[in-house]
């Protein structure tokens, strides 16, 4: 997968030379370029950012500098709009052998593991971080009336300076998913919002039975498998209804066995419908 990252602090990606990400560069899985927006500048001051246009505070970032960059990040040559390319449909399905343009932005639809999955097999990812009060709104829609396919996403609902941290995020998630990336893949399929129903994990335990007087559920030293497997479901199901009831809620009841409803029936859950709902009472 090759990964082109435009930033006005690309040294922030550094470091990305460590962990299992380092590893992946090391062998040729992934081929990362951080490029600092600053280089497609011109003037002195080398300036990515103006006032907002109809006031208000801050600086947003021009679409000149951006376009420049990207045009050559996509190998494209600029064209002069005859409208505003507002009226541009989404394409029906994503084509990922081609690249895929991705903006960080806190006022877009949020990034799930969903769009990692999907993202997991792109052949090219360029990523634009703003900073500021973020970017012309000119730039994503004038590459998705090129036939690009942009992406804009936000990952939680708080507020960071800039696109740096989000871009960082957004790539882990996703590359640890491609092919040959993980040491050992079955430790994917287990986790929290995978899987075929998003479930937050059951607890883990290590030795020793016993620290510090604290002991491990009894079942887990059993040996019992199937009485394991029953009690890591029913715990993963009782930390989501705790912690997360809005992921309960999306469950698809046809994929829950009889066991998984009558857990969930004790927690106060109808199982009847499409997707559980808890009960009024
Ligand atoms: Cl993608 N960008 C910024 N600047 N802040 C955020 C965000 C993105 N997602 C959440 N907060």
């Amino acid at each position: 997968m090759k990964i082109d990252i435009v930033s006005v602090f690309p040294e922030y990606f550094k470091a990305l030379d460590v962990g299992l990400f380092g590893k992946a560069i090391e062998r040729g899985l992934l081929d990362v370029s951080a490029h600092d927006l600053r280089d497609w500048t011109h003037d002195v001051h080398h300036s990515v950012d103006d006032t907002p246009v109809g006031g208000g505070a801050g600086m947003v970032m021009k679409p000149e500098v951006w376009a420049e960059c990207l045009d050559d990040l996509l190998g494209l040559e600029p064209v002069e709009m005859a409208d505003d390319g507002s009226e541009t449909p989404d394409p029906p399905e994503a084509d990922l052998s081609k690249p895929v343009l991705i903006f960080p932005n806190p006022s877009a639809p949020l990034f799930t593991q969903r769009d990692a999955t999907e993202l997991s097999r792109a052949g090219h990812l360029v990523f634009g971080c703003g900073r500021y009060e973020g970017y012309d709104a000119r730039i994503p829609r004038y590459y998705r009336a090129q036939g690009v396919d942009v992406r804009e996403y936000s990952i939680g609902d708080y507020v960071l300076n800039g696109g740096e941290v989000a871009v960082s995020v957004m790539l882990e998630a996703i590359t640890r998913l491609m092919p040959g990336f993980m040491g050992n893949p079955d430790s994917i399929v287990e986790e929290s919002y995978t899987g075929s129903n998003a479930l937050l994990e059951h607890y883990q335990y290590t030795k020793p039975a016993v620290w510090r007087g604290m002991g491990v559920p009894d079942v887990l030293t059993s040996g019992d498998h199937g009485k394991v497997d029953r009690f890591r479901r029913d715990e993963a199901i009782a930390h989501t209804d705790r912690l997360r009831p809005d992921l309960i809620e999306r469950l698809d009841c046809k994929a829950l066995n009889k066991a998984d409803r009558k857990t969930l029936m004790a927690l106060g859950w109808e199982v009847s419908g499409p997707h559980p709902r808890k009960r009024a009472d």
